[in-house]
């Protein structure tokens, strides 16, 4: 057992929740980064007095700990080679693709499975280091499966969850990954591990059951020393009121109207926001829509598809074929269908403040998001959020996790090219009773389960958790 620190709560997350920039007088500052996670934890950690542990972007420089806007922040430094073997090798090319139903082929490398391992010890060493006592440490995502058992053997005092940002995939996609039982096996150090959905608890306990042999009942894991571990769902959420009241201020209302202004101000605005990811099915959605401003479904004078592309994983190979692809798609659908001033797609591949986002989200009459695969999807709970007046038409992918509580949005199958264009047409010449009614149901089940409930039910359980006693030592 390693000397403890004095955190309460401890986070482990592959980032910290800022990124560094330079000014352009040369200064150096962080900022807030944007992502799912970083949306979801922040609220949490100003409320609980914790300690974050990540990864600060970077290579190879050593930091100390730090306070950034009221966050004790612990960063773990990666080398150059780490970066590329363990974070966009093993994390963005292996787990994410194989993870997310094997909609990109997932490479199997050796040497980057070794730089994994060496990299979660590395943030289970510093996590031992500065939890206190029979503190709580929330270790999140694919990136950090194996943290929970190296954290155990070092620490068996604390109290340890894990929380799956990405699917759990069935057994019949999981057991291609040759480090199937080590991973298993990691995330097996943890009192509690939680998924968005219950389909993934179900998957990991029946793979720990045929893989690792543990005896399980429902949601009940118990290892052969007695220790139980716990399998469950806990849908993530946004900070809904938060997302409201920026919605609702002067200044993004104002915003809102300029971007229709700008836009030409059209009868109708469509709108994608995703990470530039394969997973998102920007491709499929946006050649949906082409389809229907060729058939003359839709005027470009009357309606604009505004898709914002977040740049994201941009030295992953698979990322940048993606983004010439859908590069491509977006120059030919304008260059056919577009007019002066009037493209069919209006593309942004930009990251911008979320103050623009919810913008973005004010001045869209139907958002579109489309997910092959996606965890949760937390950008049409925060369309939901802005959309105060009831009004806007959500299309939803039955794939994202969203769907399983938003099933008032118009579903459809990202597969489906003339599914999804129908359910567009559909949704663009509904009743606008029918899209009130839609909305209200979406945005009452968005503001009673938002983030806050999601951690707070997380860790209350995680609290609730009885040590197990030390083992007696036979001489
Ligand atoms: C993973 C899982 C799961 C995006 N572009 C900008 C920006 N964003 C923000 C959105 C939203 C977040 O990033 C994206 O979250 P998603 O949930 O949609 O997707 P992932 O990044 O893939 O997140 C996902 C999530 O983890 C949480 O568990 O839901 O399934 O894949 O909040 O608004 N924010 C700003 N500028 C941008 O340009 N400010």
């Amino acid at each position: 057992m390693t000397a403890s620190g004095s955190a309460d709560l401890v986070i482990v997350a592959n980032r910290l929740p800022v990124d560094r920039v330079v000014d352009t007088d040369g200064t150096l500052r962080w900022r807030r980064s944007p992502g799912g996670l970083v949306s979801a934890l922040e609220p949490v950690m100003r409320v609980h007095q914790g300690a974050w542990i990540g990864w600060p972007g970077g290579t190879d420089e050593e930091l100390e700990p730090f306070v950034e806007d009221g966050l004790q922040l612990v960063p773990v430094t990666l080398s150059a080679r780490e970066v590329e073997e363990f974070y966009e090798g093993f994390s963005n090319a292996t787990l994410w693709p194989l993870y997310h139903d094997v909609v990109a082929k997932p490479l199997f490398k050796r040497e980057w499975w070794e730089a994994y391992k060496r990299v979660n010890q590395r943030f289970a060493e510093r996590a031992a280091e500065v939890a206190a006592p029979g503190a709580m440490v929330w270790v999140h995502d694919y990136q950090m499966q194996l943290v929970p058992q190296m954290l155990r053997d070092l620490r068996p005092d604390l109290k340890i969850g894990f929380f799956l940002h990405i699917p759990f995939p069935p057994a019949e996609l999981f057991n291609q990954l040759p480090w199937r039982r080590q991973v298993l096996e990691g995330l097996l150090g943890a009192d509690i591990v939680g998924f968005h959905l219950p389909g993934g608890a179900q998957n990991f306990v029946r793979l720990v059951r045929t893989r690792v042999g543990h005896k399980t009942h429902r949601d009940l894991i118990t290892l052969p020393d007695g220790r139980p571990v716990r399998a469950g769902a806990y849908p993530i959420s946004i900070d809904a009121s938060d997302f409201e009241d920026l919605a609702r201020s002067p200044e993004v209302t104002r915003r809102a109207e300029a971007i229709r202004k700008a836009l030409g101000n059209p009868k109708r605005v469509l709108l994608g926001v995703d990470r530039l990811d394969y997973t998102k099915g920007i491709y499929p959605r946006l050649r949906a829509y082409a389809e229907l401003v060729a058939d003359g479904t839709f005027d470009v004078e009357a309606t604009v598809f505004v898709q914002v592309a977040t740049p994201s994983r941009e030295r992953v190979d698979e990322y940048r074929r993606m983004r010439d692809e859908i590069d491509m798609l977006v120059g030919r659908v304008n260059g056919d269908l577009g007019r002066i001033g009037r493209p069919a797609i209006s593309y942004l591949h930009s990251s911008y403040p979320r103050e623009e986002m919810a913008a973005l989200y004010r001045a869209a009459d139907i958002m579109v998001v489309t997910p092959y695969r996606d965890g949760m999807n937390l950008v049409c709970k925060e369309y939901v959020a802005c959309r105060y007046d009831n009004d806007g038409a959500l299309v939803l992918s039955e794939f994202a996790g969203a769907a399983h509580e938003l099933s008032q949005a118009w579903l459809v199958n990202p597969y489906d090219i003339n599914g999804m264009k129908a359910a567009i047409v559909e949704a663009a010449t509904a009743d606008p009773k029918e899209i009130t009614r839609r909305m209200k149901a979406m945005r009452k089940t968005v503001s009673e389960h938002d983030v806050d409930r999601w951690a707070t039910g997380f860790l209350d359980e995680l609290d609730a958790v009885k040590p197990m006693k030390p083992p007696i030592r036979r001489r």
